[in-house]
């Protein structure tokens, strides 16, 4: 066993015990007879505190190793007040795991600012860096608990393909790949499929979902391969239904963040309240109202960026629905009503993080609307036949895993919320 303890275990009655710990070393102070080495592993760090005289072999070992090697140390717990964290480790034997070649592509706790790029060519020591982790782990928490509370609510995990016969939010932005000589896509959403599995009874289903979108636009915002919280739910009565699930998943999320991070946010510099439910709703025609005492915009208009963030300034809240939009600005599944979809976009500080509908669940209603919009029925013809054999009302939402987090910490680019992001110039690493 290289490791006994985190750092960050060690308490009253680990005084005069012997541990071993491992990690990487982050800073070395030698003084002559005395040197002081920052470890820093998973959970913290530990100073390990090295005299000369006591063991010359060891003590020359560590003071010559470059910063951020790999070691892992036997040693006494000692308490001392006037050390960070109020411990240190007295080595005994030491293990050199790994010798980290120098000079460092960059450094991981100097205050030198780095460059986005260089961070991101370099992410495996980028990540060593504690604001950046705090962002992964406050990551794992949305992820963690938003699942929880579907899960709670009697959703089911389900794993759809990623290669797929067409296209499912329609439009060029498809990654298109050889599949064995034939054309195949990556898919943009799993839309075709959670709604498919409505036909089969399992009636609530949510997935991690991975987004391929071959959009050309190179913006803080977008990304070519981007992660959602997809549901689809059946037997609901209206689109309200999927919002609460929206909004309490959200909640219920930051709630926990709020209980669980609070260390990591502070390395972030974030203060969050829980927002209060229901979050209001805005309908699209008080948008229109709304934007049109100040630029030029019609009915039937898409909300771009600049639309979303000259309302926010005149909504008094971070979360809010934007909802019954004109038909043609939604996709072709979203359920008509009128002139309007029954669907929903969920702004976060004046971004759409999530949006969703009700389902046009009728084969012939579905099957008019494609031809309306000119879609060619034949390449849709699995996904068309679930809706010939029983198809409930159902519907549900994308949840963009990278834009929530963005709003949520005030992080002005998207890609600081993947490990490596997939962007116009961006394939490697
Ligand atoms: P939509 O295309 O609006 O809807 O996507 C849903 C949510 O996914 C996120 N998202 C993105 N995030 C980063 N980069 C991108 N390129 C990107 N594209 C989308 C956004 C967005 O709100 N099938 C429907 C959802 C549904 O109705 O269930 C869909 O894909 O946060």
């Amino acid at each position: 066993m290289l490791r006994s303890h985190y750092s960050k275990e060690i308490n009253e009655e680990f005084h005069g015990k012997e541990i071993k710990v491992a990690g990487w070393v982050e800073d070395i102070r030698n003084l002559g007879g005395i040197a002081f080495i920052i470890l820093r592993d998973r959970e913290g760090k530990l100073q390990i505190t090295a005299i000369k005289k006591e063991n010359p072999d060891l003590f020359k070992k560590l003071v010559s190793l470059p910063r951020e090697s790999v070691i892992a140390v036997e040693g006494i717990c000692q308490k001392n007040e006037k050390v960070m964290n109020g411990w240190e480790l007295l080595p005994k034997k030491l293990e050199v795991l790994s010798i980290a070649s120098t000079p460092l592509p960059m450094g991981v706790i100097d205050k030198v600012n780095v460059d986005f790029d260089t961070r991101l060519d370099n992410r495996f020591i980028d990540l060593r860096k504690e604001e950046t982790k705090a962002i992964f782990l406050i990551r794992h928490s949305f992820i963690k608990y938003a699942t929880e509370f579907l899960r709670n609510k009697g959703f089911i995990e389900v794993h759809t393909p990623k290669i797929t016969a067409s296209s499912s939010e329609g439009g060029t932005e498809v990654f298109k790949v050889d599949y064995f000589g034939k054309d195949a896509y990556l898919v943009q959403s799993p839309q075709l499929y959670k709604q498919m599995l409505m036909a089969t009874g399992f009636d609530r289903v949510f997935e991690i979902a991975w987004y391929f979108r071959a959009e050309e636009h190179d913006t803080s915002r977008h990304l070519n391969e981007s992660t959602a919280i997809d549901i689809e739910m059946a037997f609901i009565s209206d689109e309200e239904e999927v919002m609460r699930i929206a909004e309490e998943m959200t909640n219920y999320a930051i709630q926990k963040i709020l209980d669980e991070n609070s260390k990591e946010l502070e390395k972030l510099n974030v203060e969050i309240d829980t927002p209060s439910l229901p979050y209001p709703r805005i309908k699209y025609d008080e948008v229109v109202e709304i934007l049109q005492k100040e630029i030029d915009f019609k009915w039937g208009d898409d909300l771009g960026t600049d639309e979303e963030n000259l309302l926010a300034k005149h909504v008094d809240y971070e979360l809010y629905f934007i909802k019954d939009f004109p038909l043609e600005t939604k996709p072709f599944y979203a359920m008509p009503n009128g002139k309007y979809a029954r669907a929903f976009d969920l702004e976060y500080k004046g971004m759409e993080i999530a949006s969703g509908a009700q389902r046009i669940h009728d084969y012939d209603m579905l099957v008019k609307r494609m031809n309306e919009l000119g879609m060619n029925i034949n390449n849709f013809e699995d996904y068309l036949k679930a809706f010939k054999y029983g198809m409930p009302p159902h519907g549900g939402f994308g949840y963009g895993i990278e834009r929530f987090l963005m709003r949520l910490l005030n992080l002005k680019n998207i890609r600081e919320c993947i490990l490596f992001p997939r962007d116009r110039k961006r394939l490697r690493p």
